[in-house]
């Protein structure tokens, strides 16, 4: 049962507590602690006010009532004085923190390619871009594809130039085509990969060459997964005297490095293209499951980042330097590949429909 004293002590806890609250928030947390009507010290006082014997019950009362009335009007005066304390510019609380401003952010692919850039800027390469257009010559056959290469194959290329009937609309003649020029006019065609800029470049410069070229690139496949008519590739290039293999390995490695992870597990792996003898694919230890068998990596632990090769002496000799001379690695993948296993993205579609919910995952 309450008595004279056992309120005394609940006003000396009140002051203790309202001279601690330095905030609104804290001046709050006072009020529903002594007010609050539910388990509050008040509301309690008051339910046992009125099961006090009649004898106590007036004295009692009235002291409860007091203190009641005490907090109340301690709890406004606080309340005011710390808002004259606060800095007001006209009506305006200056402490308050200012809206948030919806800020834009780089794309994810963006992104990933000035990773590319700058990683290659540091180790001494230049950045190419080109036109997205593109000759027979440049495209296929300065690269040791001759027209009856059976590695043209691979690539299934939109030709510029050629009229062709438009499903739907009566007004053929659309400006891209799936059949090549005919043979009295050179072939113009949207570019299948980036090596026809590596291919000018060496046109006109002599060795050492250090390159890097980025841009879009565009393959006739039907969407899925890992598929879309355009993506954005880059390949590096390096030719100078006495360049080997172990050369194209180390830079290979140091680049995974820095764009993945320090600690990242590298394979080369026999393969063949075209334009390089040997050529190599890199894989890198599985980033998904750390190498112990997982979906992504089809359970083998390991995934493809990209295609590479010491420069076939028939490309370096098309653009006239001396095979016996110089030797050189080049190296080419997709960006879309890299920021798919870099975020564990599982759909290259979804860098091209520009999702918001999507999209704001990537707020780097
Ligand atoms: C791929 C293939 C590669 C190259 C690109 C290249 C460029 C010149 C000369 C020789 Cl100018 N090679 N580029 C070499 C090897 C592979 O990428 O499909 N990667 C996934």
């Amino acid at each position: 049962m309450p008595d004279a004293e056992e309120i005394e002590r609940l006003r000396v806890e009140f002051q203790a507590a309202l001279a601690a609250a330095a905030t609104d928030q804290a001046l709050r947390v006072v009020r529903d602690r002594f007010l609050g009507r539910k388990g509050g010290v008040i509301a309690s006082l008051m339910k046992a006010v009125a099961s006090a014997s009649p004898a106590d019950r007036p004295l009692l009362g009235m002291l409860a009532n007091q203190f009641k009335n005490e907090i109340e009007g301690a709890l406004d005066a606080r309340r005011a004085s710390l808002e004259s304390g606060r800095p007001v510019a006209g009506g305006l609380d200056v402490t308050l923190p200012g809206r948030q401003v919806p800020l834009g952010h780089l794309h994810p692919l963006t992104h990933v390619r000035h990773q590319v850039e700058a990683i290659f800027s540091r180790m001494g390469y230049e950045i190419l871009e080109g036109p997205e257009i593109e000759d027979d010559y440049h495209n296929f056959e300065a690269l040791n594809m001759p027209p009856e290469h059976p590695a043209r194959d691979m690539q299934d290329t939109f030709f510029l130039g050629q009229p062709v009937p438009q499903r739907g609309l009566g007004t053929p003649g659309t400006r891209v085509s799936t059949r090549p020029a005919p043979p009295d006019r050179p072939a113009t065609l949207l570019r299948t990969h980036t090596s026809a800029m590596q291919i000018r470049y060496m046109e006109a410069h002599e060795p050492p060459v250090r390159i890097v070229a980025i841009g879009k690139v565009f393959r006739r496949d039907n969407p899925d997964l890992t598929h879309t008519p355009m993506f954005h590739q880059f390949e590096g290039l390096l030719v100078d005297e006495r360049v080997t293999f172990a050369d194209l390995k180390g830079t290979l490695t140091a680049f995974v490095r820095e764009i993945f992870a320090p600690d990242i597990k590298v394979m080369f792996r026999p393969s063949f293209f075209p334009y390089t003898e040997p050529s190599a694919e890199m894989f890198i230890g599985c980033v998904f499951c750390g190498g112990t068998g997982c979906p992504v990596c089809k359970r083998t632990g390991w995934l493809e980042i990209l295609g590479s090769g010491m420069v076939h002496p028939s490309v370096l000799e098309a653009v006239g330097y001396d095979a016996e001379r110089y030797t050189g690695f080049a190296f080419g993948t997709g960006i879309e590949r890299v920021a798919m296993l870099k975020y564990g993205v599982d759909d290259i579609r979804l860098f091209y429909e520009n999702d918001l919910r999507f999209l704001e995952q990537f707020s780097f």
